[in-house]
């Protein structure tokens, strides 16, 4: 397939004034009858032919303004259905067309679909061609009016309920809206209930709709729903414009979410969540979830994205505010270093690798690829960097203007930083390059101290990715401070903006010391990047003992953890590398500062976690070496097992001190305290005493605790735990998960494989789920040790199940591709291997356009 360039974007040559949609819902055979008003596009540049996407539709009937259409009439391809300008009754017409679409064989999960009984859909990106003829692309907006006809008890879709009776229901959104947030579902669901009123007073229904069964388990996603409607009124005046909004929960999805207007449909790992059954990590998930998908209904919705190349104006911005709203309802700092952790796991890879692609991409063969790290996350990160250079204030009014300026329009990344230029009078076209170089870029500084003055100089390098050998200087905010050796702040924290390969400044020392109080410092430690104010890697060379320093006293939070973080990961390189380093220093000052109540518990259980396997592969790179995967594991574990013994007495204390009683809750306060406590337990346990494992395993009362525990005994190679926890949860599918993923994920590294392998005979491994599929082919991917195995086992498994499950459900075989996305880093007979996996992949017969494109881009 050719791909599509965003340079040869052009306007719809007919627009939608109305679509009336009918569904007569059957398993096998479904009818969707739909009737459109449309009107020729003023804007329209081509010859005025009718297009419409349609894919996999048997056509029943077609007729223009009511007289029925023969076959001479129209062309028709697999892609859709041409009606030429000469057979068009004139600018304005309405089309009836009769399709029938077979949801039970739609085992793409796109589409109208079904999963456990009921029919629900998936259309964001391009699914609404699966359903019927229609225009499907997100600057053709139209208000949607639909029937629904089917035995089941509950029919949903989008906008509020018109009518209902037996065997049907009528809804109707006055939204005008692109085709990708259409919904509809029907099944036999129980509804947990609430009401919001807004601002203004409108009376709002709250529905989350669940399988009978699971209705108690819905209180947290409703809680959240409720916040996050109240914090958008409050932070940035957006009120909620329908009547009702539904929540339903599915166990089969491809992603996470999906936004629809006025009803949202949830992976279930995203909505369900009782004490027993789901962790504290669940639990933020689901905040961030439901706060996210809620946030689209202004920022996705009423201003969508003019095409495909856009997604990262709706996605960025959105991603951006829910990382507000879970700052706003926890530790601002805590989750600012889990959103950088997450970062930099996945988004600096992707873009350090072959599938590295700028926030605004310029082509792609397939849409559903380009759902990435880049554009979610690092698009996020655009707008926060933008809110620090025009601040606050000026972000405030000019997410004003966007919102009335914009309302009801498919917009541009021009668009939106016109209404930054407009409101701020400033210039970012330099800016702008954020949106369209890929590539992390590295800032370096150096600081000397000279005849009374002190200087910085910090120098930036954007790196050449796939097509684009040659890149111009970005703007980069960069916020920071400078310590004294004894760890007193002695410059006004204040933003550089690095908007030339080279910045310099300088003061004089004395007048900062006099300002701040202190005596003349003979040196001083810079405190870069604080916040982590933009999205890049930092080379500054600060010794261990500066670190130390940052770590103890930074006024920053975020850097005082990437103080400790960085001394870890030199530690384990040091050891990798076998060269000299204080690793028994680091480990005491990280024990001073999780020893330290006045601080988080959250952010210490932070200070104490290791950086992951594969940033430790991505260091070793870094300094020109290339890694072995089973060597890092090896001295990961060691290093935990070494900071256990060393700091025995600490974590013994923390485990003890840090338990918040029977009752559990969420909320963050008692959610820090389990994660320093079973961060204590995990170290302690990697010394080889499993005996507070076990106690905790027996005595949990909570998934939190009970999944912390069930992971040392696994990774102090006890089994039998795994089976009672099976005995215990076979019932339940998302607890079970969890159950796949943990036997893989924390055996022993030379059982890891034999685990997944054997997993994959159990009789509950029903690999066409897409959440069963990634706990157990997707954990092995991401346990570096057993899938890079240097017999290359680990890479034909994966490959193997790819295949596999590309003939179903290509949309999450080929986000799984990117397991393989670093292999440039690693030794010759390993890319040797992956490249003839690779290979293998692409000469599969029937290969999806999906996969097709990740194999290609991979091998590069
Ligand atoms: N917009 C959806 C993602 C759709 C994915 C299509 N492959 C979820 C979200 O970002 O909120
Ligand atoms: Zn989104």
């Amino acid at each position: 397939p050719q791909p599509i360039h965003l340079v040869d974007y052009r306007p719809p040559s007919h627009l939608v004034e109305d679509v009336h949609l009918t569904f007569r819902l059957s398993p096998k055979g479904t009818r969707v009858i739909a009737k459109i008003r449309f009107r020729a596009n003023p804007e329209g540049l081509d010859e005025g032919n009718l297009r419409l996407d349609g894919e996999n539709l048997r056509l029943i009937s077609l007729s223009l303004n009511g007289h029925p259409l023969t076959a001479l009439d129209y062309l028709l391809t697999p892609q859709g259905l041409t009606i030429p300008a000469e057979r068009l009754p004139g600018p304005a017409f309405t089309l009836c067309s009769e399709v029938e679409i077979d949801p039970e064989a739609n085992t793409a999960l796109e589409g109208l679909y079904t999963s456990n009984g009921m029919f629900c859909t998936q259309c964001e990106a391009e699914g609404f061609r699966k359903i019927t003829f229609y225009p499907d692309r997100p600057d053709v907006m139209a208000p949607f009016t639909v029937r629904i006809e089917s035995d089941l008890p509950v029919l949903l879709s989008n906008g509020n309920p018109l009518a209902s009776g037996e065997g049907w229901a009528e809804w109707h959104d006055p939204w005008p809206k692109p085709a990708y947030l259409f919904a509809l579902v029907a099944g036999d669901l129980v509804a947990q209930s609430d009401r919001f009123t807004t601002a203004s007073g409108r009376d709002v229904a709250l529905n989350i709709w669940v399988r009978p069964g699971d209705e108690d388990r819905c209180d947290y996603a409703m809680d959240a729903l409720k916040r996050s409607m109240a914090w958008d009124e409050q932070v940035y005046g957006r009120e909620y414009d329908l009547d009702i909004f539904n929540i339903v929960a599915v166990d089969d999805f491809n992603m996470g979410a999906m936004e629809n207007k006025g009803l949202n449909i949830f992976n279930s790992k995203y909505v369900l969540a009782s004490p027993e059954t789901a962790t504290d990590r669940d639990y933020d998930w689901i905040e961030g979830i439901v706060a996210h998908e809620y946030f689209h209904n202004w920022t996705g919705n009423r201003i969508t994205c003019r095409d495909w190349f856009q997604l990262c104006l709706k996605e960025g911005l959105t991603v951006f505010r829910d990382q507000q709203f879970s700052a706003d309802m926890r530790s601002a700092p805590v989750k600012r270093i889990e959103d950088v952790l997450q970062l930099r796991a996945r988004q600096f890879r992707e873009d350090g690798g072959p599938l590295a692609h700028p926030v605004r991409p310029e082509s792609y063969v397939e849409i559903n690829n380009f759902y990435t790290a880049t554009v979610y996350e690092k698009g996020a990160e655009l707008i926060r960097m933008l809110r620090e250079l025009v601040g606050p204030d000026a972000y405030a009014a000019a997410l004003d203007e966007y919102f009335a300026r914009h309302d009801g329009q498919a917009c541009t990344i021009e668009d939106w930083l016109q209404v930054f230029e407009d409101v701020t009078q400033r210039d970012l076209s330099q800016f702008k390059r954020w949106y369209t170089q890929a590539g992390t870029p590295r800032v370096s500084a150096e600081w000397h101290i000279a005849d009374g003055t002190l200087s910085l100089t910090l120098r930036q390098e954007v790196p050449a990715t796939p097509g684009q050998p040659l890149k111009e200087p970005a703007l980069i905010p960069v916020r920071l401070g400078m310590l004294t050796p004894e760890g007193a702040e002695i410059l006004p924290d204040m933003v550089i903006e690095l908007d030339s390969p080279e910045v310099s400044r300088s003061w004089d020392l004395a007048d900062l010391a006099q300002a701040a109080g202190v005596s003349v410092p003979q040196r001083v430690i810079p405190s870069l990047l604080r916040g982590f104010s933009a999205p890049v890697v930092l080379d500054a060379a600060l010794t261990p003992e500066d670190r130390a320093v940052l770590l103890a006293h930074d006024g920053d939070p975020f850097n005082r953890w990437e103080a400790g973080r960085r001394l870890l990961r030199e530690a384990l390189v040091a050891d990798l590398a076998q060269t000299r380093f204080d690793t028994a220093g680091v480990i005491e000052a990280l024990g001073h500062a999780a020893g330290d109540t006045h601080l988080d518990p959250a952010f210490r259980a932070l200070v104490l976690s290791l950086p992951s396997e594969d940033d430790i592969a991505q260091a070793i790179c870094d300094i020109g070496l290339v890694p072995d995967p089973v060597a890092i594991a090896d001295a990961h574990r060691a290093l935990s097992a070494r900071m256990g013994a060393a700091l025995g007495p600490l974590l013994q204390r923390l485990y003890a001190e840090n338990d918040p009683g029977p009752a559990y809750s969420p909320a963050a306060e008692d959610a820090g305290k389990r994660a320093l406590r079973n961060t204590a337990l995990r170290l302690l346990s990697l010394t080889g005493d499993l005996t507070l494992a076990r106690a905790q395993f027996e005595n949990a009362r909570n998934m939190t605790d009970q999944v912390a525990a069930l992971s040392c005994l696994i990774a102090g190679g006890e089994t039998e735990a795994a089976a009672r926890f099976e005995a215990q949860w076979q019932g339940d599918r998302l607890v079970m998960d969890k159950w796949f993923m943990l036997q893989i994920a924390q055996a022993p590294r030379d059982m890891a494989l034999d685990r997944a392998k054997a997993l994959t005979e159990h009789p509950l491994f029903d690999w066409k789920n897409p959440n069963r599929f990634r706990s157990v082919i997707g954990a092995l991917g991401q346990t570096p040790a057993a899938f890079h195995d240097p017999s290359g086992a680990g890479y034909r498994f994966v490959a193997d199940w790819l295949i596999r499950l590309d003939g179903l459900n290509p949309q999450t075989a080929a986000r799984m591709s990117t397991l393989f996305e670093t292999w440039r880093r690693y030794d010759a007979d390993r890319q040797e291997l992956i490249r003839a996996e690779l290979e293998r992949i692409a000469a599969t017969e029937g290969l999806s356009r999906d996969m097709s494109e990740m194999v290609a881009r991979i091998s590069g």
